[in-house]
């Protein structure tokens, strides 16, 4: 067969070759127009944002060739951005116009009831019940990442009804989740990176004859609402913090409030352990397959030295997200050192470049920590020149693509006699609270290179300014909840979420699986991470995923 894979120059384009390559099929990249003419069935892994995928196309010489091949009939793949460029236009770039074979619009998701972009795992259901199934049946979820989206709107736009495979509910919106007619197919979703559901729906696809592709049955209009059913499940990440160890090798280290050396001296029992050393819970890829395998809904590597020195040459987070990617098929957060660098040559790299040198390696998503606190500093003193590292990677690649990572610290006052400015987001111990935390109030103070030094920033204006600059979504880790296993810090999450409209990762603290419930039924946050407790062996993700379902939360199972 002569599959082809179309890349545009952005985005992680990885995961889906590993994908084909895991299920053992051969595939070229498209490298020039004539690559169409010999390509017989075409993947195309949009990712990023609708502009840019259509200036690569443009700059590349590939819009017209594209346009050409899906009209020519063979065989056609769009995932994300590659569904909608099938489509007339999208809000996303009103000026840009898409391929116009889906005659009706791309638009925003209302923010008014949800979180946007909309992040995590969600079914699919067919419109048709009747239809025959094969790439996507009950009860499979598909990893979503996007703030744009196209209605399921029979009245408004009936033609356009006759492509759509099946919808996806998200807050009150129904939205096309995939479409198929003739020779397209395409998802919304991104398949690679949805586990054993999106391998499955891939191989069903390839696993067609060419003429079953060219001619996939159309979808009869359906002029009711489709069943609302929104299937958007809580997401539990696994976290690895990443550093070299004193034999320079790259381990997976864990600390409690930020503190990742060895306390205690060697035993007969932990014979390796030496106090000082980094603590050494294991290597990162064997961990990252293992949590992947175990139902982890995305894995987060953090590069927590990167604030010393992080030249993106010869970086070997590089290699480890590289190889990482190769068998983990849900998405993958890479954080630390995501900032403007140079390398050992002298050699100057942007924060963007540095971006998307992991995006390549098969990085979905960047998360920025220290860089985001500046940014946030000169954005509120008024210096706004749209060269953050936030905004520039979020105009490259789509504010879906930007998580900002926030270490934010208690800091303790008199509220009888505190006179500073973040009085209306002092938070007060309660009486039935912690011990410690009675009778006392606090604010959350920001700081940077892992937590070393603070800065004169609340979490609320940095997780506000962040927002503004275009993140796609926060990580509130807490310092003193850190690796403690007292639960999450629920006021913190409550505060950040009651602050912003996109999406937040609660992190710190988890001891059990109950922590995870609590912060899902007390707060609207949209997922949870821990690490000690998974490194540990402490606490398995199918234990907190059985905890979920007991406790009627959706969580992919
Ligand atoms: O500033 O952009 O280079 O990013 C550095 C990144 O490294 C930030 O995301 C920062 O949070 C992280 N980091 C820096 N130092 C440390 C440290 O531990 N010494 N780790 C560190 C932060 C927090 C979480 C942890 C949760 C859950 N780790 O990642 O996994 O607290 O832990 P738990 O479940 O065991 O309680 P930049």
């Amino acid at each position: 067969m002569g599959l082809y894979l179309l890349d545009y120059g952005a985005g992680n384009v990885q995961s889906l070759a590993n994908s084909l390559r895991t299920l053992g099929h051969d595939f070229k990249w498209i490298s020039s127009p004539d690559d169409f003419d010999r390509a017989t069935s075409l993947v195309f892994p949009g990712v990023g944002a609708f502009e840019t995928a259509i200036d690569g196309l443009v700059s590349r010489g590939l819009l017209e060739p594209l346009r050409a091949y899906v009209g020519s009939g063979k065989p056609y793949l769009g995932i994300c951005i590659g569904m909608q460029v099938l489509y007339r236009s999208s809000a996303e770039n009103p000026d840009v116009k898409g391929l116009g074979f889906i005659p009706s619009p791309v638009e925003r998701f209302d923010d008014g009831d949800k979180a946007v972009p909309h992040m995590g795992w969600n079914s699919a259901e067919h419109l048709d019940p009747t239809a025959a199934r094969g790439e996507i049946e009950e009860g499979d979820h598909f990893y979503f990442v996007h703030s744009y989206r196209a209605k399921y709107d029979v009245e408004a736009y009936p033609a356009a009804a006759e492509w759509a495979y099946t919808t996806t509910q998200y807050g009150q919106e129904v939205f096309v989740s995939s479409v198929r007619k003739g020779n397209v197919f395409g998802t919304q979703f991104h398949p690679e990176k949805s586990g054993a559901a999106g391998l499955k729906l891939l191989d069903a696809w390839l696993s067609k004859t060419e003429d079953e592709r060219r001619a996939l049955p159309s979808n009869p209009r359906r002029p009711q609402p489709p069943r609302p059913k929104d299937g958007l499940t809580k997401r539990i990440i696994a976290c690895m913090d990443v550093r070299a160890n004193d034999a320079g090798d790259l381990v997976v280290t864990k600390g409690d409030q930020y503190d990742v050396r060895e306390k205690t001296t060697p035993s007969a029992s932990l014979p390796t352990k030496t106090a000082g050393s980094v603590r050494n819970l294991g290597k990162p890829v064997a961990l990252a397959a293992r949590y992947a395998d175990a139902g982890a809904d995305e894995l987060c590597l953090l590069n927590i030295t990167s604030f010393r020195h992080s030249p993106l040459h010869d970086q070997p987070m590089l290699a480890v997200v590289r190889a990482a990617a190769e068998s983990v098929f849900v998405p993958l957060t890479i954080g630390g050192g995501i900032k403007d660098t140079v390398d050992p040559d002298g050699t100057k790299r942007s924060a963007l470049e540095v971006a998307g040198a992991y995006f390549r390696a098969g990085a979905d998503k960047v998360s920025i920590g220290s860089e985001a606190v500046y940014a946030v500093e000169r954005l509120r003193a008024g210096d706004r020149d749209g060269s953050s590292a936030i905004e520039t990677i979020a105009r490259a690649y789509g504010r879906q693509a930007v998580v900002v990572s926030v270490d934010p610290r208690r800091a303790y006052v008199d509220p009888d006699t505190y006179d500073g400015p973040y009085r209306s987001e002092l938070v007060y111990g309660k009486l039935d609270g912690p011990e410690d935390e009675r009778g006392k109030a606090w604010w959350y103070q920001c700081t940077v290179s892992g937590g070393r030094e603070n800065r004169p920033l609340s979490v609320v204006e940095l997780c506000r300014g962040v927002e503004e600059l275009g993140a796609g979504e926060l990580l509130v880790n807490s310092i003193d909840r850190d690796g403690t296993g007292r639960g999450f810090d629920l006021d913190l999450v409550k505060l950040v979420k009651s602050a912003v409209r996109i999406p937040v990762v609660a992190s710190s603290g988890a001891g059990s699986a109950d922590h995870f419930v609590q912060v899902f039924q007390q707060t609207d946050v949209e997922s949870a991470l821990a690490a000690g407790i998974f490194h540990r062996g402490e606490v398995e993700i199918a234990d907190v995923k059985k905890a979920m379902d007991a406790a009627g939360i959706n969580a992919r199972q």
